[in-house]
């Protein structure tokens, strides 16, 4: 069965107590405003917006151990897994715009609980797979995906409001791509789990062409799991997304992002994208926020369906004089 369009599930979470910097949560109504529903629907997408999630405030969320505002981080994701989860069962392709990146918690927590079986595209600067213990700066967006993964279940602690993840993804079905600022600790995790991943390096010397071909063919090599794509806009190169709380020199060119975007369109298997980490507050002018947003906008639309070499109707007919 082929489908002709992308039905796409639209969740905003304005969240930022996953680090430090305010401006973060403004992201999900930004890139509204750039006009992403519009865009998408004149791609031929059915779009539904389900809105803002509203989070809770949580007074006295004291750090545990290293771990700063854990109760606040666990709260919110649980309920974005939840509307994740709905989002996938009415049968759309879910996108969640954030935010910082803590909210993958719940984005693949929701994720998975439709579907048990998926793969991880990771696209990012940084790794987020700092447990609670090895965490430099105990911000959880550099933590996300420590709690997922089945193989580091024995190293996380209890955190309050933490108990009702699952880890829910292997090892073997992560990739990432885009990778310039790992930690030592995150560095030996990664080695000793055997990730799959694409640094700068592997950019650099391989090319994107190779790099998505390859991602595929580890992604695939066994069955076809639907894909969880979390695109952190810092991945970009700071030139083309400036405004967003941890930048590093030397990333992604805007072509290899839409690059990335384009080719996991194209395998058919998308089943949620996470756009995170866009923080209007990081950028020194209005063009350095809207460079950000304008990049966050295009990968997403890249993401359903949309072509550099362009496009037409298939009923398409040429005006006769
Ligand atoms: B982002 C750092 N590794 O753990 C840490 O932006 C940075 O979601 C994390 O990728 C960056 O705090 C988190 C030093
Ligand atoms: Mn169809
Ligand atoms: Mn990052
Ligand atoms: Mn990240």
């Amino acid at each position: 069965h082929h489908h002709h369009h992308h039905c796409v599930g639209i969740i905003g979470a304005p969240f930022s107590k996953g680090q430090r910097r305010d401006g973060v949560q403004r992201g999900p109504d930004l890139i509204r405003a750039a006009g992403l529903v519009q865009k998408l629907k004149g791609q031929g997408c059915i779009v539904k917006d389900y809105g803002n999630l509203t989070f809770e405030d949580i007074p006295d969320d004291e750090p545990v151990g290293r771990v700063k505002m854990p109760r606040a981080v666990g709260r919110a994701n649980e309920l974005l897994a939840g509307a994740v989860h709905k989002v996938k069962s009415d049968g759309n392709t879910c996108v969640m715009l954030g935010g910082d990146h803590s909210l993958a918690i719940g984005s693949i927590s929701g994720h998975a609980a439709w579907r048990n079986e998926l793969s991880i595209l990771w696209v990012d600067a940084h790794a987020d797979i700092n447990t609670p213990l090895t965490t430099p700066t105990g911000n959880i967006h550099g933590q996300p995906l420590s709690y997922l993964i089945h193989e580091l279940h024995s190293k996380i602690p209890i955190l309050p409001h933490f108990s009702w993840i699952q880890p829910c993804i292997a090892a073997k079905d992560i990739v990432y791509i885009g990778l310039r600022d790992v930690d030592p600790e995150e560095h030996y995790i990664l080695q000793y789990l055997g990730i799959k991943t694409f640094s700068m390096t592997d950019v650099d010397r391989l090319g994107i062409a190779k790099v998505m071909e390859q991602t595929c063919e580890h992604m695939f090599s066994k069955v076809k799991k639907p894909i969880h794509l979390s695109f952190d806009i810092d991945a970009l190169d700071p030139s083309v997304s400036p405004a967003t709380g941890t930048p590093i020199a030397g990333g992604l060119t805007y072509r290899e992002g839409i690059y990335i975007t384009e080719h996991t369109c194209q395998t058919g298997l998308l089943s949620a994208v996470d756009m995170v980490e866009v923080n209007p507050k990081q950028g020194r002018t209005e063009d350095e926020i809207k460079s950000t947003v304008t990049a966050a906008v295009d990968l997403l639309l890249a993401c359903f369906g949309r072509v550099r070499e362009g496009s037409h109707k298939p009923d398409y007919k040429m005006p006769n004089p």
